[in-house]
């Protein structure tokens, strides 16, 4: 630390130095956050110096994230859910597995996934000291339920199912997966991180919501297809008792118990979560959905003509080609397998999808 402090406009001219560093979002096809809606900075600027994780010191935010709660739950069919505002997916998938761990209580847990999964589910194993069985995917990049029940025995304590796979934007048989355990009576959690904020909007999407007995968890992500300031996670959950499993006792803090995995917790990205799903409402989150929808399909045609065809179909705006190279001034991501893998999130227009596909079509020229 300098001895001396130092005048805010160097300060700000040094951070302004390192932000313009920063990628801005125009070219970028890879990322799953976007831009934040204004009502949403608005609303979390307001509360920047909120706490939740003292919420009696914070009375309005805590009612706020009550609300946030019950209206993503009605989103996912569960009036009456519980639950909390996350960091993020990482953190309501840890959050998940414990529960479920402390349901079924077995000295040696495995957890059941789609090989599909999102790494966090790695991080929670490793830090729950559970095992981690990674069942293969068909050839749409979905759990294979052909071979799904040699995964399952006695000490399974969760299955999990993606809706909104990370690398191919598929949903797994979750219908399927929901009957298998409401049969053994085993926790099925589902990590709709990225599709939470997606598939309600859209016609005919696939079930994979409260609406299917079997589901016992759900994360839901405010951070990337909410439209809301990082970081907002939402983990919501079927029976209130799962919250319980997880509460430590905490006396010097105005509550007494604390069922959360961090303990300081910021308002601010709760309350621009809640404003700027109020401020949109169903009809705008449909509109902002089938635009990237529209957009991501205009990009499977636009790469199917040149060539490169999309690697299976996806459920959400996510979508894997088979092609190699990547054109110069784009950032896409590659999956496991190899397919370039690209994200239209509501930052990407029709013009940028066109103005990729230009470079793409120019990549072997
Ligand atoms: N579950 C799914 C299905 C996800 O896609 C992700 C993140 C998570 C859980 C974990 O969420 P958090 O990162 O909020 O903890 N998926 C993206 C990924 O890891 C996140 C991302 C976002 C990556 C923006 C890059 C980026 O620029 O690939």
């Amino acid at each position: 630390m300098q001895k001396k402090g130092c005048p805010e406009e160097e300060i700000f001219s040094f951070l302004s130095f390192a932000r313009d560093k920063d990628r801005k979002y125009d070219k970028v096809l890879s990322s799953m956050c976007t831009i934040p809606h204004p009502v949403a900075v608005r609303a979390h600027n307001m509360f920047i110096e909120s706490n939740l994780g003292d919420p009696g010191l914070f009375a309005g935010t805590a009612e706020l994230e009550s609300l946030l709660v019950r209206e993503i739950g009605e989103l996912m069919h569960i009036p009456d859910a519980c639950g909390y505002a996350t960091s993020g997916g990482t953190e309501s998938n840890i959050q998940a597995l414990r529960i479920a761990g402390k349901q079924a209580r077995r000295k040696m847990p495995n957890v059941v996934v789609p090989e599909s999964v999102h790494f966090s589910f790695e991080k929670a194993c490793d830090i729950l000291s559970y095992e981690l069985r990674t069942v293969p995917c068909d050839g749409n990049q979905k759990i294979d339920t052909s071979v799904l029940e040699d995964y399952i025995d006695k000490n399974t304590v969760c299955i999990t199912g993606i809706a909104g796979s990370t690398e191919y934007g598929v949903v797994d048989p979750i219908e399927h997966l929901s009957d298998i355990c409401s049969d053994r009576e085993i926790f099925l959690h589902i990590d709709a991180a990225f599709g939470g904020f997606v598939l309600p909007f859209l016609k005919n999407a696939p079930k994979f919501d409260f609406e299917l007995d079997g589901v016992s968890s759900i994360s839901v992500d405010p951070h990337k297809m909410g439209m809301s300031t990082i970081p907002c996670g939402c983990l919501i959950a079927r029976d209130p008792s799962y919250f319980k499993s997880t509460e430590v006792e905490t006396p010097y803090l105005t509550v007494q118990k604390e069922c959360t995995l961090l303990g300081t917790r910021p308002g601010g990205p709760v309350a621009g979560a809640l404003a700027v799903l109020r401020y949109l409402g169903r009809s705008g989150f449909e509109e902002i959905v089938g635009k990237c929808m529209n957009n991501n399909r205009r990009l499977i045609d636009g790469m199917a003509d040149l060539g490169y065809e999309v690697a299976v179909q996806p459920d959400v705006n996510v979508a894997s080609f088979k092609c190699e190279n990547s054109p110069k001034g784009w950032i896409v991501s590659r999956t496991r397998e190899g397919h370039m893998r690209t994200v239209c999130m509501p930052h990407i227009t029709e013009d940028i999808i066109d103005e990729f596909l230009k470079d793409v079509s120019e990549i072997n020229v």
